[in-house]
């Protein structure tokens, strides 16, 4: 058993309805809580349409690689393609933190699946839906996703609105 904590978003099609569906689906694999839906603006390098982004924990009978399956599966029930690094998709399902039973996190240096995930603690799309859901989260490695969100700039944790 380990537990999950999954970002998840989109910025093509109906992205609501995308992220209902993914979100609902999870409920068959352990989900123990998710965060509202956000709209919130593209991050990166890539000129592209807002995003709507939501987090969900997890509690199953898996490992890492069987969260990233879970994640992939759900992209593609999605009707995901992969494209361009860092542009636009129907549904981009991450893999954040993987915690084992006895509280350990689960590192990850394998390319495909990087865990902690790498660039959480700069995301506000990730932390701020995150911390709603979980006012104690810590992000390992970073500390307290509360602590995290008070360190990005004010501007960014304003512009991530509950949908
Ligand atoms: N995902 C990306 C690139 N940029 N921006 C927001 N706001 N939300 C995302 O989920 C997102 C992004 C690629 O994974
Ligand atoms: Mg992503
Ligand atoms: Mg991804």
């Amino acid at each position: 058993m380990s537990t999950a904590v999954l970002s998840l978003g989109g910025n093509l099609g109906d992205r609501a309805a995308t992220l209902r569906t993914a979100l609902a689906a999870l409920t068959g694999h352990g989900l123990v809580a998710a965060s509202g839906l956000y709209e919130t603006p593209p991050w990166g390098p890539v000129e592209q349409p807002p995003y709507l982004n939501a987090v969900a924990v997890l509690t199953a009978d898996r490992d890492a690689a069987g969260w990233l399956g879970l994640a992939r599966e759900l992209e593609q029930a999605a009707g995901r393609t992969r494209e361009v690094r860092w542009g636009a998709r129907t549904l981009d399902v991450d893999v954040v933190t993987v915690t084992a039973d006895d509280g350990t996190p689960v590192r990850s240096d394998d390319p495909e699946l990087l865990l902690p995930h790498p660039r959480a603690a700069e995301r506000a799309f990730v932390l701020v839906p995150w911390l709603a859901l979980d006012p104690a989260a810590t992000l390992p490695g970073h500390g307290p996703v509360a602590q995290l969100v008070a360190a990005l700039p004010p501007a960014d944790v304003a512009a991530v609105v509950p949908a």
